[in-house]
């Protein structure tokens, strides 16, 4: 056992509620780690892959059931319905808690309990904050040791008594005597539920081994607890990549990006600039801690030690840095398998191999009409992997730039700026994207809103956290916050292809956008904000047509005049007379601007 009596406390009453087998502490050493994904080989949870092609790595493939993060079964369990506002799923904790002891009860008979001691943020920072996580799940010990940083040195701090957010995780799938262990267990749907008690700090999770619904760091604690803590302490926890850019002069500039799921954050933040000149340096991949400092400038740091990227879509030509990031030292998730045991997933290469085995274990054959990966297929890596890690990404770094984005097949240009601060808390909270596989959900492509990229990851009511943002800008001035701008990689022509080249491509925006915080005369007025000037963007050496360009930088009244509307409906639908002033002020300034 710890030397903490609360801990100690706690494993004990978790100990004798899921009766596990045993019990093991993490101590977070390689040593533990490589016996554990021995054990997992052994076992057949997982395949080791050639160690020639990508030493130290393993692939594991989930049940179809469970291959994505389950919104409909997240929940915000907080006394008063209302401090769980209408984006997220309620339940009280009276109701919520007897059910989930109920299937807590035995649920790791036959398994081994893992205490998992955890920090968000450097060991020790005054930023980071820790957790402890107990699950049943060997997956969930692997990936957490390389997303957070893990073992000993954390758990000496929860023994000096520092705080820490209670993490419960059961796969749900407690053994029978001599019932053999599927390769990937799991409850069924209805039996899942992530739930969310900001008011014990504390996460219960049970039925699903996936991703954010199980590596309790990530979502559950990073965006959806610490939003909560964030709210009270003054701070933003966000879903927003960090990416330091130097320009050929030298200077040093620190961008974040928040967009939605599987929607380019890991993508931007390994960008490999296609300009001559430009470097870029990865500093974090998916979330944001940020705070403002005595200097009245906006820090961000990212709480994550690891990289859970997308697969899908990741080639040399898009994302070399990811490649090589995935080199070693790699957990593959529901990727196919190749005859030579490494990995392989759509786009990896312009042709598949003749012959693979896909996420379901089964043979593929070049020329099947389904896909041997799925979608969500994903890549855990360590920070350390990615060969452009950025030396102070255990720093907070000052914040010149906040990009909002999404899948926006129409209407929404290429690139375009706030006007100032509020206006973009407001282009913030009317961001719409397409739904994507990185949520189990029937209506994939369809765009819904997703209001600062975080409707699955705000952990309270979405109209306190528009209001906290309002808050964090009177910590402030303009002039020393982050500039607000709108991206948009996604936009597609008539043939449903995209118009815009991304990836790489993208580093001409971000120098428009660095130039813009420097207020260089390079951009046009429209009534939805700043738009570049085509003269001023730097295309060099890019082939596009010029009715690409109109495309991609047209602000049409029509579809404006739509959106608008939409966006009404949407605000009276979700908000209703708790619609924060800041959204209903800068609403009729943009339809004042529009002449509506
Ligand atoms: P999460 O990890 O789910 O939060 O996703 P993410 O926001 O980090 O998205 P990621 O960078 O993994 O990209 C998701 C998908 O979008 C991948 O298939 C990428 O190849 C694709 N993608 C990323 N950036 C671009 C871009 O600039 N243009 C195009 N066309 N596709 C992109
Ligand atoms: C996301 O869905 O935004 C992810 C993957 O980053 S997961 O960790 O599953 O949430
Ligand atoms: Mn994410």
């Amino acid at each position: 056992m710890t030397r903490n009596a609360l801990l100690n406390a706690w494993i004990d009453e978790i100990q004798t509620l899921c009766t596990p087998d045993d019990v093991i502490i993490w101590e977070g050493t390689q040593r533990e780690y490589n016996d554990l994904a021995n054990d997992c080989v052994t076992n057949g949870k997982a395949i080791r892959l050639n160690p020639n092609k990508r030493p130290n790595s393993l692939l594991f493939r989930s049940h179809p059931s469970d291959v994505a993060r389950v919104e409909k079964r997240t929940f915000i369990s907080t006394t008063l319905e209302s401090d769980c506002g209408p984006t997220n799923n309620w339940v009280s904790p009276n109701e919520l808690k007897p059910i989930m002891l109920n299937l807590f009860k035995n649920s790791m008979v036959g398994r081994t309990m893992y205490v998992i001691p955890f920090s968000m943020g450097p060991v020790g920072h005054k930023f980071s904050k820790l957790g402890v996580e107990i699950t049943d799940s060997p997956y969930v010990v692997l990936n957490m040791h390389i997303m957070t940083r893990t073992g000993n040195q954390i758990l000496d701090l929860v023994n000096s008594g520092s705080e820490f957010v209670k993490c419960l995780h059961s796969v749900g799938f407690p053994l029978k005597p001599g019932q053999i262990d599927p390769e990937w267990p799991c409850a069924p749907m209805e039996e899942k539920y992530i739930s969310h008690f900001p008011e014990d700090n504390m996460i219960w999770s049970y039925g699903s081994g996936y991703g954010g619904n199980a590596l309790l760091g990530k979502k559950c604690f990073a965006l959806r607890i610490a939003s909560n803590q964030a709210r009270n302490e003054g701070w933003l926890a966000e879903h927003m990549l960090i990416l330091k850019l130097t320009d050929p002069k030298g200077e040093v500039n620190y961008i974040t990006g928040a967009f939605p799921s599987a929607c380019g954050k890991t993508n931007l933040a390994m960008i490999n600039p296609s300009l001559p000149g430009w470097k870029a340096e990865t500093c974090g991949d998916d979330i944001a801690w940020m705070r403002v400092q005595d200097d009245g400038k906006l820090y961000a740091i990212n709480p994550e030690n690891g990289f859970f990227g997308v697969t899908s879509g990741t080639c040399e030509k898009s994302n070399p840095v990811a490649l090589a990031t995935v080199r070693h030292d790699t957990i593959f998730t529901n990727t196919a398998l190749t005859d030579d045991q490494d990995v392989w997933w759509e786009d990896l290469t312009p042709e598949p191999p003749d012959h693979l085995i896909d996420w379901h274990g089964n043979e593929w054959n070049k020329g099947d009409n389904f896909r041997p990966d799925h979608p969500n297929a994903r890549f855990t890596a360590p920070l350390t992997n990615c060969p452009i890690l950025a030396k102070e990404y255990e720093t907070p770094v000052p914040v010149s730039a906040i990009l909002f984005g999404g899948r926006r097949p129409t209407t929404i240009p290429l690139i375009h700026q706030s006007l100032n601060f509020l206006h973009g808390i407001f282009v913030g909270s009317i961001m719409g994207s397409q739904i994507t596989a990185a949520t189990i959900d029937a209506n994939i492509g369809k765009v819904r809103r997703d209001p600062f990229a975080m409707l699955p990851f705000i952990g309270y009511n979405i109209a306190d956290y528009v209001n906290h943002w309002v808050d964090i800008y009177k910590q402030s001035t303009n002039a020393l916050l982050p500039k607000i701008f709108f991206v948009n990689w996604f936009r597609r022509d008539e043939n449903n292809k995209y118009i815009w080249p991304g990836f790489g491509e993208n580093s001409r925006i971000l120098k428009w956008i660095l130039e813009r915080t420097k207020d260089y005369a390079n951009f046009k007025h429209t009534p939805i904000g700043l738009v570049p000037d085509i003269d001023r963007l730097d295309l060099s050496n890019l082939n596009i047509t010029q009715k690409a360009l109109d495309t991609l930088f047209e602000v049409d009244k029509k579809a404006w005049t739509k959106e608008i509307k939409l966006i009404e409906k949407y605000y009276d639908e979700i908000y209703q007379d708790t619609l924060p002033n800041v959204l209903k002020n800068q609403l009729q300034r943009l339809e004042e601007r529009f002449d509506l």
